[in-house]
């Protein structure tokens, strides 16, 4: 499939939904369930997503959706497995949908369970860097220097790779993207779906209130994420990494990656950074991209 355009017409993200305007879940939401179709049961810890959804008794999800509690979208994702597969139903592919917060801190015990039983789903981690519903504090995905209403004055450590954690739980497949590159999510979605056993997808979602940046701009946004090398695109599949987009010159040594510093200027939440801040950010950026040059020798 070469264009937007031509991504299936069905919606599952119905209007009316409580959303943000320019909310960077929903548009990661409404590309993964256009590939995955109709036949799917979706999971939804405490998050933006749970309120996405509108105000009880009435959903703009149509798929079956279960809310449920904070660390438990692994866990329930399991369940519905093993429950679809004691009635014989084996068709139906099991969506864990979470944010950061829901991942990357409060939920890595049930994914790592998931992840080391085998179960037959799709976790897509929504990455926001932040918890957003509860008005944006800190996560383990937080990058370094961002202001949040629990780092006031930036936070002080780096991020946690959730995507390399997975990795090393040997499942058959992890992969990373941006909503800014929706053909390419679409088809890692789209080929999650026909993997079996455990499959962890990661979408960088940068969200206007938590970042701080007008909503017209979310997509630009999540473009300049990989432009900058800020977020690599990639999947690791059958012991091989690849990369996609960008990302694959930047990995590559092609390609120069835009200069961190202007997007960092565009989102208020890195305001007060300091010179010395940068070049923190620009050292732990070229730490990474060399590692996953090595690694892309390795595998
Ligand atoms: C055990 C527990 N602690 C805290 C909360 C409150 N809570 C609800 S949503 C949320 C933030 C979720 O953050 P994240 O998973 O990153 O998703 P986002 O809101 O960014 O979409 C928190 C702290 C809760 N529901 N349950
Ligand atoms: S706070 Fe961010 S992630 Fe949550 S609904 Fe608004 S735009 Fe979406």
């Amino acid at each position: 499939m070469a264009a937007i355009k031509d991504l299936p017409e069905e919606e599952y993200i119905l209007q009316g939904n409580a959303a943000c305007p320019g909310c960077p879940a929903t548009i990661a939401l409404r590309t993964v369930l256009k590939a995955l179709g109709k036949n799917t049961i979706m999971t939804v810890p405490a998050s933006c997503s749970a309120v996405i959804q509108s105000l009880y008794p009435k959903t703009s999800f149509s798929v079956p959706t279960l809310n449920i509690a904070f660390e438990a979208a692994a866990a329930s994702a399991s369940g519905i497995e093993a429950a679809l597969h004691a009635i014989g139903k084996d068709d139906v592919t099991v969506l864990a949908w979470a944010g950061d917060g829901g991942s990357y801190d409060i939920g890595i015990q049930a994914l790592s369970g998931a992840m080391e039983r085998e179960t037959n789903f799709i976790y897509v981690c929504y990455n926001n860097q932040m918890y957003s519903n509860t008005g944006v504090q800190r996560s383990g995905a937080t990058p370094y220097g961002a202001w949040t209403t629990t780092t006031w004055t930036g936070k002080k450590e780096r991020q946690k790779n959730l995507a390399e954690i997975a990795i090393v739980h040997d499942i058959p497949y992890v992969a990373t993207a941006s909503i800014a590159y929706p053909m390419d999510l679409y088809r890692k979605a789209e080929k999650a779906k026909r993997i079996k056993g455990s499959k962890y997808l990661e979408i960088i979602c940068p969200c206007p209130p938590g970042w701080r940046f007008d909503m017209s701009k979310t997509v630009e946004m999540a473009r300049l994420a990989v432009e900058t090398g800020s977020w690599l695109m990639y999947e690791f599949e059958n012991g091989k990494l690849t990369f996609s987009g960008p990302s694959k010159g930047i990995i590559e040594g092609t390609r120069k990656p835009k200069p961190i510093e202007g997007w960092l200027k565009m989102q208020g939440r890195f305001k007060n950074i300091t010179d010395e801040g940068i070049r923190e950010i620009r050292k732990e950026l070229k730490e990474r991209w060399e590692l996953y040059r090595k690694k892309s020798q390795i595998f």
